[in-house]
């Protein structure tokens, strides 16, 4: 497939998407979004990748919607087209796991595809932001949301309302990020990340997402219940009886199903 806003690459067994609008820093428009979408669901449905990737370029992972694109429509127009479609929202829904390679600006739509992703890396000069109230809007992918649960209300009430930008260690202390990298090393770290839940078995690495996710749909009852009864699962798995003898063997295991 060939794609004019995003790159895209197979590496091993990660695939790589590397959003690629230079002259707008990367700004989402609607062809980047579709570009994303389908990139990202061809990814999820190839049977050689076991992880995602997705990155932009050192000054950003992406500044936001294209506010150029977005400020003439009307409410009209945004409620026909229920603009921020369920495209939007495609990273979220995938089943297979995610890795976000965050430098420079992260900010709006931008932030919000970060979030969306299970694993978040920042290179120390990522810069993250919900700046829609200064714009007279809110955020609308999910930011007000998925940043409230990451880094709690405080902060996700200041930074919304403020619009201000948080620096990568104020992300990572405030548990947005789950690593930050310098800069230069930002892409080895996040393939090395991705490259090993790659290496795992894959319907053991579904599964485990699932049961994440399952903390920010449920009750702590119904999620511990969610969690043993695919726990359980496992042990239908010819990997599962693998991992454990390969341990007792002290041997790596070789995984069937990847
Ligand atoms: N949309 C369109 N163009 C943009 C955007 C954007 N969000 N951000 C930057 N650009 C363009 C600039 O207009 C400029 O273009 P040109 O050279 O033609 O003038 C080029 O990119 C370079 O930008 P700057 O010259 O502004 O670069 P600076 O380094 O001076 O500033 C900033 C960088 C601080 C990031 C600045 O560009 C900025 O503030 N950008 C806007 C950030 C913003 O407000 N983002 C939120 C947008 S609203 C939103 O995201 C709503 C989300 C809805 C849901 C999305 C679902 C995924």
């Amino acid at each position: 497939m060939s794609y004019q806003t995003i790159k895209t690459e197979t590496l091993g067994r990660v695939g790589l998407i590397t959003l690629h609008r230079p002259e707008a820093l990367n700004a989402l428009n609607a062809q980047l979004i579709d570009e994303l979408g389908r990139a990202a669901r061809a990814f999820d449905e190839d049977d050689g990748i076991g992880c995602i990737v997705v990155t932009g370029s050192e000054k950003a992972f992406a500044a936001g919607a294209d506010i150029k694109e977005m400020k003439d429509k009307d409410y009209a127009q945004v409620k026909n087209e229920d603009f921020i479609t369920d495209d939007w929202e495609v990273l979220s829904r995938l089943r297979k796991p995610t890795v976000a390679a965050v430098a420079g600006f992260a900010l709006g739509g931008g932030c919000e595809i970060a979030m969306m992703c299970d694993i978040l890396i920042a290179a120390d000069s990522a810069k993250f932001g919900q700046p829609e109230i200064k714009l007279g809007t809110i955020p609308g992918s999910g930011g007000t949301q998925r940043l409230t649960r990451a880094v709690g209300k405080a902060k996700a009430m200041e930074l919304c309302l403020t619009g201000r930008m948080m620096d990568a260690e104020e992300a990572e202390r405030a548990g947005l990020v789950a690593k930050v990298v310098q800069a230069d090393q930002l892409l080895d770290e996040a393939m090395k990340t991705a490259e090993a839940v790659a290496g795992m078995s894959l319907p053991v690495a579904i599964t485990c997402k699932e049961a994440v996710n399952q903390a920010f749909e449920s009750t702590l009852a119904e999620g511990v219940h969610f969690e043993r009864r695919v726990f359980h699962a496992t042990f239908a798995l010819e990997d599962r009886k693998e991992g454990m003898e390969a341990f007792a063997a002290k041997r790596k295991p070789a995984w069937k199903h990847r």
